[in-house]
């Protein structure tokens, strides 16, 4: 048995780590994975990469890119009767996913902020194009209108530690003062702890960092990044025991999975 993956850019550190935990899983079970990857999301791309799954007759796929509902239900047409499995989609649409709680997520960030007497601040988002970066940007601004606080600023990078880098510099740049920095994940957060000390602001005596993935170098950062982890490897063997199901029950149910998220409090906070 083959079962087909979908995958972001690799080379980003959840991606990796996702598609890690799939294929251990998988042959723990005696399975093969294929994997198709695509650089820049995007909804041709993903069609292509199905495609080529398919012509190579993966008995289900599990598709890691950020899709739109009418994406994910584009590419679930095409995939007719072979089972797939989506793990970066809305968790509202009905259809097959695992997706993480970023609600809760974005929560257990904003009180720990607040629990530490913090007032003012920023936030640094993911791709608008990703529905899992405006969840989480979302999150943030509940939690903070529920402390009547608006964020001080609001900068979007694209994932990447040097967005991260360049945002944070330019967040500096507006004089807009913050004590602590929300980051949507990792890898930007890496980027920001950069930016902060070559201005001169330490972390966390003058600025709060928290980011978002808590990925395996996180706790090597410096200073080590206190973080929302997102459990890739139980990710990982739930997708791969998910699919495995609908492909011996075909008519299973659609069902929405949502997995819970921790706060991992290291030394970016206080
Ligand atoms: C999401 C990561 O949180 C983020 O850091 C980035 O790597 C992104 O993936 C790439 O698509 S995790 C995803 C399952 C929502």
């Amino acid at each position: 048995h083959t079962l087909g993956l979908v995958t972001s850019n690799l080379s980003w550190h959840a991606p990796s780590q996702i598609a890690a935990a799939i294929k251990s899983r998988a042959s723990h079970l005696h399975f093969n994975v294929v994997m198709s990857m695509i650089e820049q999301p995007d909804l041709s791309a993903c069609k292509n990469a199905v495609n080529g799954l398919l012509a190579q007759r993966v008995d289900g796929l599990i598709v890691n890119i950020p899709l739109e509902d009418e994406q994910a239900q584009a590419i679930a047409r095409m995939c007719g009767r072979v089972p797939v499995l989506f793990v970066d989609v809305s968790p509202e649409l009905a259809t097959h996913s695992i997706t993480f709680d970023a609600a809760a997520g974005s929560h257990l960030a904003v009180e720990h902020l607040i629990e530490q007497g913090h007032q003012q601040i920023a936030l640094l988002c993911g791709p608008q194009d990703s529905v899992s970066a405006r969840l989480r940007q979302q999150g943030w601004q509940q939690a903070l209108a529920q402390h009547h606080l608006n964020a001080v600023a609001q900068l979007r990078g694209d994932w990447s530690s040097l967005s991260g880098y360049l945002q944070t510099l330019a967040l500096i740049s507006l004089n807009t003062p913050f004590t602590a920095l929300l980051v949507a994940n990792d890898q930007m957060a890496l980027g920001a702890l950069r930016a902060l000390h070559e201005s001169g602001l330490s972390v966390p005596a003058r600025v709060s960092v928290i980011g978002y993935d808590d990925t395996e170098d996180s706790a090597c950062f410096i200073p080590p990044l206190t973080t929302i982890k997102q459990d890739f490897r139980a990710l990982g063997s739930a997708c791969v025991d998910r699919l495995i199901a609908q492909i011996h029950t075909p008519d299973l149910p659609a069902h929405a999975s949502v997995l819970p998220v921790s706060l991992i409090k290291r030394q970016t906070t206080a």
